[in-house]
């Protein structure tokens, strides 16, 4: 297991890769191409600029979160080849650098939904809010929040340019329920699983945050029902899964212990999201908490002993912190919480490593 630590880049990120080279048993960065438009063949060349950055900084670059995926292979338009070919060739380019793992998902429209960026907790920290009842209201009106919330940093999935086409993007998937989303999910692993075996790359499927159809939009990874699903679409080894604790555990009938416990045997999990959170109220109310299991509803201790006990030898990176110490960082992505939260977690590693 190795601990790491996602990460924006040099322009887009207020943390610097000497921070969390700092960081006690951070090894690896978690970074991705945040330039290249969606759809786009990631060139080789800053690739390779990226790895040779954060090996500079004694850090260690085998993860990519996300390659995201183009609406017309989410919607299946006949364009859609097009883009599975840059996909194919994108794959290929992360490969000749020594990237063994791509995080994507297969959410239409919106990559992750909150409705409150900066929800104060009752020690002044802040944290990534949800409260079903704004879901209920027209799309427009919390993007706008979100987009308001964002402290000058542009959040993947809700870039301003892509959602200011949202309307003509629900139209587009009017016709795409959870069985035609799931058929084009199939037909783009058909597609890209050979080239990744080839290649010895493993794709992690993230799951749907929140695990649950929102605006009437399907959800196809909510639950192990649905891995149980996405594996059967295609056997191969490199159709793998990230499992984030925050997104599954945001349904409190997901057993996550136990969703570890089938799927890494597997094989199939090559990447953990480790996340706490806090359900709020009715229903599927929540808020982000810190990783400590006591500060929310997630059991963190049994999360670990269940990735000890089955041999997890991927990486883990702390999901989304909160805001403390005065820090306004990127929602959810700010410094220190999140380097609390590795420390944390790791020394849950360590203890379980040594009982
Ligand atoms: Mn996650």
């Amino acid at each position: 297991m190795e601990m790491g630590f996602r990460w924006y880049g040099p322009d887009e990120d207020a943390v610097k890769l000497r921070d969390i080279r700092q960081i006690p048993g951070a090894k690896q960065v978690v970074g991705a191409l945040f330039d290249v438009p969606v759809g786009e063949v990631w060139p080789l060349a800053k690739i390779k600029a990226l790895k040779a950055q954060i090996e500079a900084a004694g850090l260690k670059f085998t993860i990519v979160e996300s390659v995201n995926i183009h609406d017309d292979i989410k919607i299946g338009l006949p364009t859609r080849d097009h883009y599975i070919e840059n996909y194919q060739q994108t794959i290929r380019n992360l490969a000749q650098v020594g990237v063994k793992t791509i995080c994507y998902n297969f959410m239409p429209i919106f990559d992750w939904i909150r409705t409150d960026l900066h929800f104060e907790l009752a020690d002044g920290s802040k944290a990534l809010a949800f409260q079903e009842r704004y879901t209920a209201e027209d799309p427009q009106a919390l993007i706008q929040q979100i987009q308001s919330g964002d402290n000058g940093f542009s959040l993947p999935g809700w870039e301003p340019e892509r959602l200011a086409k949202v309307q003509q993007l629900f139209k587009a998937y009017a016709d795409v329920d959870a069985t035609r989303l799931a058929a084009n999910l199939k037909y783009f692993l058909d597609a890209i699983l050979p080239v990744c075996e080839e290649c010895h790359i493993q794709m992690a499927l993230h799951p749907d945050d929140p695990p649950m159809p929102l605006f009437g939009l399907p959800r196809i990874f909510k639950n192990a029902a649905d891995m149980r699903a996405i594996v059967a679409m295609n056997a191969s080894l490199a159709n793998g899964f990230t499992i984030c604790t925050g997104s599954l555990g945001e349904n409190p009938d997901n057993d996550i212990p136990a969703i570890i416990r089938e799927f890494v045997v597997q094989g199939r999990v090559p990447f953990v999201h480790a996340r706490n959170i806090k359900f709020t109220g009715n229903g599927r109310d929540f808020r982000e908490a810190a990783h400590l299991s006591s500060e929310g509803s997630l059991d963190m201790f049994a999360i670990m002993k269940a990735l000890h006990d089955t041999g997890f030898d991927g990486v883990i990176r702390p999901d989304h912190g909160r805001d403390i110490w005065g820090e306004a960082g990127r929602p959810g992505y700010g410094l220190y919480d999140r380097a609390l939260g590795l420390t944390y977690l790791n020394g849950l590693w360590e203890a379980i490593a040594k009982s």
